[in-house]
């Protein structure tokens, strides 16, 4: 018989009591002292236990006052064209936004190519961290090209969807977007916008938004918290 290591077990044990909601998000769990005494495993085992808890996100560390069960994660579609306000909404939370910057900036690289621009056309450059109930959940740098783009400038991006701007005043509805999904780690600059670990896991995504006819109107690049994401995405075999 092949034995299970007493961490996968104490591991499981935990991660039962989280999803029978024993242990309610938000809530201390019971100290590496503790969990050894009352399961009858070393020390070294409750930590190691609760190190890969930790690292897969189902628990979190506070410096100084223990570890925590995290909340449940965000289970983010991957096959409709929405915004971040409509995304946030949905799930019963209130959006927002703290703009980081925005201005005129000439397009080069990537992102040239992705709006379908000469190199050096000027664009609107937004760069803005998205909160959900005030908490910071995603970095989002849009690049934003359509003709009399400028007068996006003079909007409030604060407290308004971008989408729904481009939708409503401008005539011009987001209808499809190609996406690119990457693994990456929170820089700095990531760290402390987010709130989080610099090294902390984060999600990578690059869309190109299009609106009537293909035409690419926003090339975005976002940075989502890794503890706070999910994507779904529905497969269909295809037909032979
Ligand atoms: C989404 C888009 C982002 C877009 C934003 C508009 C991804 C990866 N990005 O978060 O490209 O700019 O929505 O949100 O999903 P808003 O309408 O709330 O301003």
């Amino acid at each position: 018989m092949v034995s299970i290591p007493r961490y996968h077990q104490l591991r499981e044990i935990i991660r039962e009591s989280v999803r029978s909601g024993d242990l309610k998000p938000g809530e201390l769990i019971p100290s590496e002292r503790e969990l050894s005494e009352r399961y009858g495993v070393s020390r070294m085992t409750a930590r190691q236990s609760i190190v890969e808890l930790t690292n897969e996100g189902l628990l979190y560390r506070r410096q100084g006052k223990g570890t925590f069960v995290a909340w449940p994660k965000i289970a983010q579609q991957l096959t409709a064209l929405t915004g971040f306000t409509e995304d946030i909404r949905a799930r019963g939370q209130r959006p927002g936004a703290r703009l980081i910057e925005m201005g005129m900036v000439p397009v080069d690289g990537v992102a040239a190519l992705r709006l379908q621009v000469p190199t050096g056309q000027r664009v609107v450059r937004l760069y803005r961290a998205r909160l959900a109930d005030d908490e910071p959940l995603a970095l989002e740098r849009s690049l934003i090209s359509f003709f009399g783009c400028e007068k996006l400038l003079e909007a409030d991006l604060v407290g308004t969807s971008l989408y729904g701007l481009l939708e409503t005043r401008f005539g011009l509805p987001p209808i499809e977007a190609d996406q690119e999904l990457e693994a990456g780690l929170a820089t700095e600059e990531h760290a402390g916008l987010l709130e989080i670990a610099i090294g902390s896991p984060v999600l990578l995504l690059r869309r190109t938004t299009y609106t009537a006819r293909r035409q690419p109107i926003e090339y975005a690049e976002s940075v989502y918290r890794g503890d706070k994401y999910a994507f779904h995405t529905r497969l269909l075999r295809p037909s032979t």
